[in-house]
């Protein structure tokens, strides 16, 4: 059976972009693969400008919004990656072979650097630690968004030189695992759904915040009129009605759209409609964790010792395969140049 592993920054709320691209393929496959392994993923967090109060906010309610969304601790393991410090560990020897030019050119740290004054190192290792994050667990499928593919490429290679530099079969490569909706754009249409870029929807978001943004989202640029028929395939809220709605309203909404029958404002409301529906139970337990804050920690506790427990393990045998693991006596007599003639 596949072993799984995946994460999430809390470097916001968690989004529909981040919940259709990844989350709610998360909670679907915790049923196929008891055992799985997701992971607020904190250290990435702090590769951009912070503060530290709200980072503490965001971590509690990241794990908290994870467990509202479906995420079930009695199936999978949810931690908190800071509480396991071997991610760091590893993407140190990783970073040791990592070739610079790749990371200059993975796409998401082109388009981060470019927003930054002076970019900081962790920006560009980015990529690394996560190769660490999945490797540390040996999982070999990461169900994720379409934007993480190439970093994806980069843990691939980074086992298969790894496995290469010490002649040994130890890391698997993983592969990733994307949703049908593995790519969800902000309401203007424009640019990928980003906590970052501020175009996201909330999943925690009251009905009428929702309605706020989907009002005037972007549509068919070439419908101009109500009376103009309109192309599915190029709208957003379509693409949106196909994630939230039930095939049936997917299938009136596009013959509507093609014959001009709905405007926009009707489409969006069906949407509204559906969003509410299927967010609706998600934010009640959201309130639920809130009103008892300490369930949260102690999923998270439970986690990070589950996590820890497999994650000392491989650096351990990490540490052997590389020259790192503890001196021994028997070490003195190895030959080593320049070292001083073993005694005896
Ligand atoms: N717009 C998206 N469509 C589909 N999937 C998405 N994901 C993120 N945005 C979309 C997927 O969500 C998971 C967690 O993402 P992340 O928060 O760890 O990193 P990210 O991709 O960098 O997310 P953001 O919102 O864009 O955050 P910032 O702005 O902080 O970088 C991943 O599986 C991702 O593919």
């Amino acid at each position: 059976m596949a072993r799984i592993f995946s994460g999430i920054q809390p470097s916001g709320e968690l989004h529909i972009g981040n919940y259709l691209g990844a989350v709610k393929n998360w909670v679907r496959l915790q049923h196929e693969h008891p055992g799985a392994t997701f992971c607020v993923v904190d250290y990435h967090a702090i590769t951009g400008r912070y503060d530290p109060q709200v980072l503490r906010a965001r971590r509690w309610g990241m794990a908290a919004s994870l467990l509202a969304a479906g995420i079930d601790p009695a199936r999978v393991t949810l931690f908190m990656q800071s509480d396991v410090p071997e991610h760091t560990e590893l993407s140190w020897i990783f970073t040791t072979f990592t070739p610079l030019g790749e990371l200059e050119r993975q796409v998401q740290f082109k388009d981060k650097a470019a927003r930054e004054e002076s970019i900081p190192a962790g920006l560009l290792m980015y990529p690394v630690l996560q190769a660490a994050d999945i490797l540390l667990y040996r999982a070999d499928a990461v169900p994720v968004g379409e934007d993480q593919v190439q970093h994806l490429e980069l843990a691939r290679d980074t086992a298969r030189r790894f496995n290469a530099k010490f002649a040994v079969a130890y890391f698997p490569e993983p592969q990733p695992m994307l949703s049908p909706t593995r790519r969800i754009l902000g309401l203007d249409g424009q640019a990928k759904m980003s906590k970052s870029l501020g175009n996201t929807v909330g999943l925690l978001e009251a009905d009428d915040a929702i309605w706020g943004k989907l009002r005037p989202a972007v549509t068919d640029p070439q419908r101009v009129r109500k009376s103009d028929p309109g192309r599915p395939e190029v709208c957003n809220v379509y693409q949106l009605h196909r994630a939230f709605s039930a095939p049936a309203v997917v299938a009136e909404v596009e013959a509507n759209c093609r014959s001009a029958g709905w405007g926009c404002m009707d489409c969006k409301k069906a949407l509204h409609g559906a969003m509410v529906a299927e967010l609706t139970p998600i934010r009640a337990r959201a309130a639920e964790l809130q009103a008892a804050p300490g369930r949260v920690l102690e999923v998270l506790e439970d986690g990070a010792a589950r996590a820890r427990a497999v994650a000392r393990q491989t650096m351990r045998e990490v540490r052997e395969i590389v020259g790192l693991d503890p001196l021994t006596v028997s070490a003195a007599a190895l030959p080593a140049e320049g070292a001083p003639p073993a005694a005896g």
